[in-house]
This record gives C-alpha cells, structure tokens and sequence, in this order.
C-alpha cells in the first residue's frame, strides 16, 4: 500500500495544504516537522499519535525535524475558550530539556528549538519582516482567533500564529523543511506558515492535520477525570498505560491500534476478525496495550505491566514490589488498622461490612480474603506478621472488591 494510503486507512489525515500532497508523500524525500510547546515536563497519550506520524512519515523515506517551542512556550498557542496564564520562565526551560531528551529517547530525530531563532528578533523587525504579510481579516478568520474573539484574546496571543508561521518559513530557508504536520486544532497555525511561505519565498510547502483521537463518547483519548497519561514513566507508571488501554472501548480499538501501533493493515485485519468473533477475549485490547507500552517503555517494563495487570487474577501479589503494589492499588479504597484485632471488627471499621452481622455472614459465606488466603473463622485476629511489605493488607470482598490496609 502507498504510504498516503496507508494513512488515509489509518485515519492520520485530515486537512491538507498544497498541491499534490498525494504524490509528495508517496514520492518520499520531504524534510516536515511536527512540533510542541514546553508546557509540562513530558508528552501525554494525547500527543503520541501525531508524533508517531513523524515514525510513518520516515519509513516512507521523509526526514523528521522534531520542534520544541521554547519561544512559542513563552507566548501560549490560543485554546479556544480563554487565555492561558503565562508560565515562568524556569518552568519552561525545565520543560524543555525534559522533553528534548524525551522525544530523542523516544524518536531519536534531530530536534531544534525555536528559541534559538526567535530570541534575537527585535520587536521593529518583527513588524516590518512578518508582521507585514498578515492581513488582520485573515488572522480573525482563522477558526480559533474567531472562537475567541466573544470570551477576548490578548495581543501577545492573537501573535502566536505569525510566530509558528516563522518558525515553518525559517526551517524551510535553513533545512529545506517544506511540510508540517499535526492535530486537527494547528490547521490555522500551519496554513498561516504555508501561506507565509508562499508569499516571502514565492514557493509551495506542505501540511496536513489529523483528526482529534476520541473515546466513543467523544472524549478527549489519553485523559480521565482532568489527568494526562503522561509518557514519563515516572509520572505515570507502565502498569497504568497498559490499564489504560487494555480498557479502550471495543467499538474504538481497532480504530486506536490502527492510530497507535505500527501492526501492519493485514495484521490488524485479522485481529479485528478475531476481536469481532470473539470480543470478550480482548485480543485487539491486550495488543493495542502491548504494542503501545513497549514502544514507550521497552520490552521489560512491558512484560511487569502484564504481570502486575495479571497478579490480581492468579492470587500472586505477594510477588510483587512495594512500588508495583502502590501503582496496582492506587485507586483502591484505602483504610488503616491497629494490630490484634478481630476480623469483624476489622471489617466493620474498615466499611468493608456495614455492620458486625454482615461481617459474619461475609466471613461464614468464605467471601473475605487477607493476602490471598481465604478467612473463613470469625474469631480470627488481624496480626502483623499477616502483612505484605511489612504493613499492608489487601482484602479482597467477594471476587473484585479490593481494600487496601496499612497497619497504624
Ligand atoms: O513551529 C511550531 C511551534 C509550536 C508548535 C508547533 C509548531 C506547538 C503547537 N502550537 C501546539 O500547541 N501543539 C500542541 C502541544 O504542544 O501540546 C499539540 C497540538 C496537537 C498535536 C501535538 O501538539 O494541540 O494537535 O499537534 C503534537
């Protein structure tokens, strides 16, 4: 399959700009970027499939230039509802080598920064060099300029544009970059650098978008309740990426393994086949989870991730490292103890049991475990040398409802 295909099939193109971007892609040869802002320390979920267009892009035979904004940071690319508050500029710097090395870690592609040009622009040349080739009616047309314009936009905002513009015309004059690429929400930002282009160079560039990666709800793919899966594994653990995942929807998962996997259309095809025959297998799930994790974290951290996701099933937490418990259990309800007491009671002031009748009945039915071993005597008492890394207890309610303990 063609590359430009392939993506299509993938569901990676959205918007594009300029003319023949078909036979472009399939030609092969083209320096493009994709770039992001240092607004954290590390990429989330959300950003891994545009930047993994930048891997398909390559493998086609495309040179990749990955793009830090550690100028355009400082400004703030204007979200359609209101204003950013403005980071300071440590935070920023932080953010950036943070990243830098992450993408290279991750990509291993050349990677700039537009600091490094934009920091010696004075305000004078900016006017006169860029400033001159943006008609005002054309900056308010763009959709996200036009959204804002009701809640307002500052100054230093509504000049993102012309700065991600700049940046595409200066790695076009210095790298011979002619394409960009990213999500649906840059359209505006690069067409305004094709157009810059155009205008300046009196050549043609290259961009495209892809379609903002959803759950079947339309939500946001890579967030829940407000958080980021961050691709830092020491933000958000292996164990918690891979959940993440292996609980993606069954009418979406296809579409995630076509978007974040490099599983060719004839491998997804038949797990898609498989998926449909059987979908309580979870077959596209545990591959879209293994696929995703081990590019992001390697083969063995993958592998611990399967383990851990697994202990709770075969009954072998005890295996596990206090560090591994804390991520498996992190969203447990928690609660502490003292020592020598009664299982009834335990169960009682835990809210385990709402009352000492139902404990019994609980422990009588065998539906109470410590640590995996089955409590079935109501007179048992809840000892320290019970616990797991020294202090604490999983119980477990029935076959899935997990209390975590720690002994005061
Ligand atoms: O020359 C450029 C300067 C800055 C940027 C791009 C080119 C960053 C861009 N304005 C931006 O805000 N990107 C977002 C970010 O940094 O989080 C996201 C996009 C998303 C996707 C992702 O970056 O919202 O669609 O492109 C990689």
């Amino acid at each position: 399959m063609k590359l430009y295909d392939e993506l299509k099939w993938r569901g990676l193109i959205k918007d594009e700009a300029g003319e023949n971007l078909e036979e472009k892609i399939n030609q092969g040869g083209m320096t493009f970027y994709i770039g992001t802002d240092p607004t954290a320390d590390s990429l989330h979920l959300g950003h891994l499939s545009s930047f993994l267009i930048s891997k398909r892009l390559e493998k086609g035979g495309h040179h990749p230039i990955l793009l830090i904004g550690g100028a355009t940071g400082r400004i703030g690319d204007p979200r359609p509802s209101e204003e950013r508050q403005m980071k300071n500029i440590e935070e920023i710097e932080n953010n950036t080598e943070a990243l830098k090395k992450q993408v290279t870690n991750l990509f291993g592609f050349e990677v700039v920064n537009n600091y490094d040009w934009c920091k010696d622009i004075n305000f004078i040349d900016f006017l006169r060099d860029y400033g001159k080739y943006f008609n005002i009616n054309y900056m308010l047309d763009k959709d996200i300029i036009r959204r804002r314009l009701e809640t307002g936009i500052t100054y230093t905002e509504f000049s993102y544009m012309i700065m991600q513009a700049l940046d595409f015309l200066h790695l076009y004059k210095t790298k011979n970059c002619v394409m960009q690429c990213a999500g649906s929400d840059q359209w505006g930002n690069i067409t305004a650098g094709v157009d810059l282009i155009r205008k300046k160079e009196g050549k043609e560039a290259y961009g495209f978008t892809m379609p903002l990666v959803t759950d079947k709800n339309g939500k946001k793919f890579g967030k829940s309740e407000g958080n980021a899966y961050w691709l830092d594994k020491n933000k958000t653990s292996s164990y918690e990426i891979y959940q993440y995942l292996l609980n993606s929807e069954d009418e979406m998962v296809i579409d995630y393994l076509k978007i974040f996997t490099f599983l060719t259309k004839e491998e997804i095809t038949q797990i898609e086949k498989e998926h449909k025959e059987n979908p309580h297998l979870r077959i596209a799930q545990k591959t879209l989870a293994k696929e995703v994790v081990t590019f992001l974290h390697g083969e063995e951290a993958c592998n611990r991730a399967i383990d851990i996701s697994g202990a709770l099933f075969s009954g072998k937490i005890k295996n596990l490292t206090k560090d591994e418990l804390e991520t498996l259990f992190k969203n447990f309800p928690k609660f502490e103890t003292k020592e020598n007491i009664n299982i009834i009671d335990l169960l009682v002031n835990s809210n385990i049991a709402s009352s000492k009748r139902e404990a019994r009945e609980f422990v009588n039915a065998g539906s109470i475990t410590i640590n995996e071993e089955k409590i079935q005597d109501e007179n048992f008492t809840i000892t320290k040398d019970l616990a797991i890394n020294e202090d604490m207890l999983v119980v477990r309610r029935g076959k899935k409802k997990y209390f975590i303990g720690h002994f005061v």
